[in-house]
C-alpha cells in the first residue's frame, strides 16, 4: 500500500497522446528524477523526460502535478502526457520502474486508493466502473449520477436519521427512569414512528428497478418447443448469423446471448435450447435444464410456442413462422411475426421497448444495484424488527444492525470480500 504505483491511464497505445498517473509518497520524486524539477501544482509544465540513470532524453511531454490530499487518489498524483508511442511509453515505464518504491499499478488500484483514502466511497467508485462500461446514453446517466454521489447523499441521510434515532435510544438506556420522572411521555413510540416512516422510504427507493438491468442490458429470453423459429428470431433481431438455423428439430443445444441496443436500450439476447419433455440425448437433455433456467432469470420472456407460456412475470406469446402455408393463427398470441418476411419485427421492438420503461430504473431518480438494493432491504428489516420491539436493548441492537447496512453500503465497514471483484473489473490505470 505504501509503494508509488504507475500506469498509462489513457487507452492502449499507439495514441496521439498517452497519459501516464503516478500515485504515491514517492510521485513528485520520479518526477524530479525524470525532469530535475517538479512544477507548480496544477499547471501543465513542458519538461524533457530523461533516463534518470544515463540521461538519455525519452520524450518531451506536459508534467502536472496534484499534491495529496485533494487529489483524485488523495496521495501525490502526477501526470505525465507523453506522445502515445509504445516505445516512448514503454521508455519511460521502464524509466520509473528502475526507481525505488514505484511499481507499475494493479487494475483499478487509483480508484481503490481514492477509497481508502476517503476521496470517494464505494457506491461512487462502483458508478465509475459502471462509466467506464456505459455504452448507452440511459447507462451513462445513470452512472455519471452515482459518481457524483447521489447514492452516496441518499444512503448519508437515512444513515443520519437513523443515527438520531439510535442517539435517543442509548440516551433513555443511560438517563431512562429520569426523563420519565421529568417528562411523564414515553418517548420510545415516537422514535419507532420515525423508524418506521424511514423504513417505508428506503423501501420505496430500494424496490426500484436495480441498475444491472440497465448496466448489462434487459435479459429478453427467447424460448419454446424445438423448431419453433428462436434462432431464425435471433438472427432477425440481431441482424446477424448469431444462431444456427436448421429445419432439424433440437438444433440449438447451449444458451446464446446477443447484445443489442435498440432506441437507446440495452437488451441482452438469448436463444435457448428447444424444450421438450424428451430430449434426443444426454446433451439436448442439459440444453432444456440451461433453457429452463434462462428462461426463469428472463427479464422479459418471448415464447414461441403454439402452447400458452410458462408462468412469467412479463411474457409475450408470439406466434412465429406466420407466413408459412397452412400454418394455423392463433388468436391467444400477443404478437403474430415472421422472421423469414420480417412481417411483425418491428412491432415486435415497439411492445419490448414499452415493456422496458417499466423494467429500467426511472432515468431521473436514484438507481440502486443489486448489492445495494440487498443492504437496504436489510437494514429497512432492521428497523421494522426495532418498531415491534419493546425491550430498549433490543431497539437499540436493531438500530445499530441498520447503521451497520448503510456503513456495507458506503464502503466504511464489512466489504473487503468485495472490494477485489469490484476493482477487477477496471482497467490498469483506472
Ligand atoms: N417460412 C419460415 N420458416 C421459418 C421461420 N422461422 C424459422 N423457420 C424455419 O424453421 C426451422 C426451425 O428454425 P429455428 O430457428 O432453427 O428453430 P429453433 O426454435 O431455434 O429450433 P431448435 O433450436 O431446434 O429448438 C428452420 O428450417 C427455419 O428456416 C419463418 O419465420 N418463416
Ligand atoms: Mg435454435
Amino acid at each position: 500500500m505504501n509503494d508509488t504505483i504507475f500506469a498509462v491511464s489513457s487507452g492502449a497505445p499507439p495514441a496521439a497522446i498517452a497519459i501516464l498517473r503516478i500515485s504515491g509518497a514517492g510521485a513528485f520524486d520520479a518526477i524530479h528524477a525524470l525532469t530535475s524539477d517538479v512544477p507548480k501544482p496544477r499547471t501543465a509544465a513542458l519538461r524533457a523526460l530523461r533516463d534518470p540513470a544515463s540521461g538519455e532524453l525519452l520524450d518531451r511531454a506536459l508534467v502536472l502535478i496534484f499534491p495529496g490530499p485533494g487529489s483524485a487518489t488523495g496521495e501525490d498524483l502526477a501526470e505525465l502526457h507523453l506522445h502515445g508511442g509504445r516505445a516512448v511509453v514503454r521508455a519511460v515505464e521502464s524509466a520509473l520502474a528502475s526507481l525505488a518504491g514505484l511499481r507499475a499499478a494493479e487494475p483499478g488500484e487509483f480508484t481503490r486508493r481514492a477509497l481508502t483514502n476517503g476521496r470517494i466511497d464505494l457506491s461512487e467508485a462502483e458508478g465509475l466502473g459502471d462509466l467506464l462500461m456505459a455504452e448507452t446514453e440511459a447507462q451513462r446517466r445513470a452512472a455519471i449520477r452515482s459518481t457524483e454521489g447521489a447514492v452516496r447523499r441518499e444512503v448519508e441521510g437515512w444513515s443520519t436519521h437513523a443515527l438520531m434515532l439510535s442517539a435517543q435510544v442509548e440516551a433513555l438506556l443511560d438517563h431512562g427512569d429520569e426523563d420519565d420522572v421529568a417528562t411523564g411521555a414515553d418517548p420510545l413510540p415516537a422514535i419507532q414512528a420515525s423508524a418506521s416512516t424511514l423504513a417505508d422510504t428506503i423501501d420505496a427507493v430500494a424496490a426500484r428497478p436495480p441498475v444491472e438491468r440497465l448496466r448489462d442490458g434487459l435479459r429478453v429470453v427467447l424460448a419454446g418447443p424445438p423448431n419453433a423459429g428462436k434462432s431464425t428470431l435471433l438472427n432477425a433481431l440481431t441482424g446477424r448469423d448469431a444462431a444456427i438455423v436448421s429445419p432439424v428439430a433440437g438444433t440449438t443445444r447451449d444458451r446464446i446471448e446477443a447484445p443489442v441496443v435498440r432506441g437507446g436500450v440495452a437488451y441482452l439476447l438469448t436463444d435457448t435450447a428447444g424444450i421438450t419433455a424428451n430430449p434426443g440425448d444426454a446433451i439436448e437433455a442439459i440444453g432444456v435444464t440451461r433453457a429452463e433456467g434462462a428462461l426463469a432469470a428472463a427479464d422479459i420472456l418471448l415464447w414461441l410456442g403454439d402452447e400458452a407460456p410458462p408462468e412469467h412475470p412479463v411474457a409475450l406469446w408470439i406466434h412465429a413462422r406466420a407466413d408459412e402455408d397452412g400454418r394455423v393463427s392463433n388468436p391467444g398470441a400477443d404478437l403474430t411475426l415472421s422472421a423469414a418476411t420480417g412481417a411483425g419485427i418491428d412491432m415486435l421492438w415497439e411492445r419490448l421497448a414499452a415493456l422496458s420503461s417499466a423494467l429500467l430504473p426511472p432515468p431521473d431518480l436514484v438507481a440502486l444495484s443489486a448489492r445495494q438494493r440487498d443492504l437496504c432491504f436489510a437494514a429497512s428489516r432492521a428497523l421494522r424488527s426495532g418498531v415491534i420491539e419493546t425491550d430498549l436493548l433490543l431497539v437499540a441492537e436493531h438500530l445499530r444492525s441498520a447503521l451497520r447496512a448503510f456503513d456495507a453500503i458506503s464502503g466504511k465497514a464489512g466489504v473487503e470480500a468485495m472490494l477485489d471483484a469490484l476493482f477487477g473489473r477496471f482497467c490498469i490505470g483506472k
